[in-house]
């Protein structure tokens, strides 16, 4: 088991389009541990490969509170085939620190995904864990929480994210 060093924005892993996985090897299991662990340390509701420098389509994602049984949801290639309904709700990014913004996502989508022993699984998910899914999923398209922003918003995002740059080089 390891701790993964998280990628932040500019990394240019994070905008490239991550690669589908093919047979689920023991490797990519022990990676999407790896990525699971990585999460609950930040702690974060989720976390995609290319936050963690590898360009693969794999996330994992745990929406259940701190006081609940752990419920992880390891998931190569997925996809959202339907959405229903509306979302605006405050998004943060383990890959964006210091930055917290209401963003607009489907209320409800039904995912597929083969789980990590390779079985294909389709889940419908509100609330979080649908707002995490698509987070997710974006990063696999080298798509940011902040690039759904509008062009006014994402320019004051780029003056207030420059200072948190900054800062965590000053603490270099
Ligand atoms: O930990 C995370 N919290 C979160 C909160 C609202 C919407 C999305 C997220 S995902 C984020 C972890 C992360 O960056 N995943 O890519
Ligand atoms: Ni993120």
């Amino acid at each position: 088991m390891a701790i993964l060093p998280i990628r932040h924005y500019p990394d240019p892993v994070l905008k490239q389009k991550a690669e589908p996985v093919g047979e689920i090897t023991d490797e990519l299991r022990t990676l999407a541990r790896d990525m699971a662990e990585t999460m609950y340390a930040a702690p974060g509701v989720g976390l995609a490969a290319p936050q963690v420098g590898i360009s693969k389509r794999l996330v994992v994602i745990d929406c259940a509170g701190s006081n609940e049984e752990p419920q992880l949801i390891t998931a190569f290639n997925p996809e959202i085939v339907t959405r229903e309904g509306e979302s605006y709700e405050e998004e943060g990014c383990l890959s964006v620190p210091g930055y917290y913004t209401r963003i607009h996502r489907s209320a409800q989508v039904t995912a597929r995904f083969l789980d990590i022993d390779g079985r294909r699984v389709e889940m419908t998910v509100d609330g979080l864990l649908a707002v995490a899914f698509q987070h997710e999923l974006d990063h696999l398209d080298g798509i940011l929480f902040v690039d759904h922003l509008s062009p006014l918003k994402k320019g004051l995002f780029r003056k207030k994210y420059q200072k948190v740059l900054d800062q965590m080089k000053e603490q270099l």
